[in-house]
């Protein structure tokens, strides 16, 4: 069989199987919200249009073509320049335009009204999560992948939301105007929640606006939409809304565990962990963190990634490793995790990578260590 035999079959099999379809809707998404209605409406007149266009015009070619074909015995009309003819061609597909670009542009016009908004979440993306921050609280918080390993690499059955689910989902109210300012702290990504009818790009140095008002209760799933390096395919977006008095629990609740995670660190300062203890911690925080680049070996992916096993930051000056994991490189895929961390994490971790894989510095690096280097934060 011919590779080009065998994509016909599969892609027939693909079609022929109902749940597929059903999974993998071939139209739009209704969505759940005004504008994605508008949105979905106005692709459906279009489209609608353009079959009657094609039926019309490939309908006079079929007809002419049968009925006044040569064997039949008609002679060609002989004639230039129909004044008449050359009205018609340009008048009817300029009305047709009009009529199309009405209600187009109405739909993207209030698509881009972000006036007037109840609530603003800045959404910010880097390689490879989503970081959320509402401006009206003292909340802000890195949405992950929390699909783990074992799934991806096929030794447990994938779930149902396979790809698409998060640790910390982004929660807003319901039948509130949220206005979203997406930004990119590295490359660009593209913030997309199909039931929205929402895909903006994340840039890096602008700021993109975007909003909605959902109307039901629910968890709706996107993507990274904007092919932003290796782990793209991992960074999914899960909304959920939730009724404006849960949302408002939801927020309070949010912003008392901030609150004591924070004294919790201040604690954490006046003690010492024990080195085996900040081996077993920075183990797994490496693994969730840092390995998609650096690999679990340690070993990074040469020329792209460098290596910390034998690096020359990993098991020289504690200062230079500390300010790397801390504040990052700028202008490189280094970003700074002082951030995203807790400084249990960031302590754990700098230990781990100095005493993992043969590196064998012996240090044992303290939260109150960590904290000289967390400038402005
Ligand atoms: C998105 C990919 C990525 C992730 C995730 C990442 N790093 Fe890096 N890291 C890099 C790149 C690229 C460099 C090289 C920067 C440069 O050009 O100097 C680097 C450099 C480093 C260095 C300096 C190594 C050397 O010898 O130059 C250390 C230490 C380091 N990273 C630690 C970490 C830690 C700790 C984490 C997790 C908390 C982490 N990295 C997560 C991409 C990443
Ligand atoms: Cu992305």
């Amino acid at each position: 069989m011919t590779a080009k035999q065998s994509s016909w079959l599969l892609s027939a099999a693909v079609f022929a199987n109902n749940a597929v379809a059903e999974e993998m809707p071939l139209n739009l998404t209704k969505g759940v919200t005004e504008i994605s209605r508008n949105v979905y409406d106005l692709h459906m007149i279009i489209f609608y249009i353009c079959c009657v266009i094609g039926a019309v015009v490939f309908g006079i070619m079929f007809w002419s073509m049968l009925y006044h074909r040569k064997s039949k015995g008609v002679a060609p009309a002989n004639f230039h320049e129909s004044t008449k003819v050359e009205i018609l061609w340009t008048a009817i597909p300029f009305v047709i335009l009009i009529a199309m670009a009405f209600p187009a542009t109405k739909t993207l016009i209030a698509m881009e009204d972000t006036s007037k908004a109840d609530l603003t979440v800045q959404v910010t993306g880097s390689q490879w999560k989503w970081h959320y921050k509402y401006f009206d609280h003292e909340l802000e918080y890195y949405s992950l992948l929390a699909t783990t390993k074992d799934e991806i690499y096929d030794k447990r059955e994938k779930s149902v939301n396979y790809l698409l689910e998060v640790d910390r989902p982004l929660v807003i109210p319901t039948g509130q105007k949220v206005r979203f300012l997406i930004t990119s702290d590295d490359v660009i990504h593209s913030w997309w929640v199909p039931e929205f009818a929402i895909k903006k790009d994340a840039n890096p140095g602008f700021i993109n606006e975007a909003w909605t008002r959902v109307d039901v209760p629910g968890i709706y799933r996107g993507q990274c939409a904007e092919l932003c390096g290796k782990d793209h395919g991992f960074m999914p977006v899960v909304v959920i809304a939730k009724e404006p008095a849960e949302f408002d629990k939801w927020v309070s609740e949010q912003v008392e565990i901030a609150k004591k995670a924070k004294e919790e660190e201040q604690k954490l300062l006046a003690m010492n962990m024990s080195f085996d203890e900040l081996m077993a911690h920075g183990e797994k925080a490496y693994n969730a963190n840092c390995a998609a680049c650096h690999q679990p070996n340690g070993q990074g992916i040469p020329g792209v990634f460098p290596a910390l096993k034998g690096s020359a930051i990993a098991i020289g000056d504690l200062g230079a490793h500390i300010d790397i994991v801390v504040n990052g490189k700028p202008g490189t895929a280094m970003q700074g995790y002082g951030k995203q961390l807790g400084l249990k994490d960031l302590a754990a971790i700098i230990t781990y990578e100095r005493n993992a894989w043969g590196n064998s510095t012996g240090d044992a690096v303290q939260a109150a260590e960590v904290i000289k280097y967390m400038s402005g934060q």
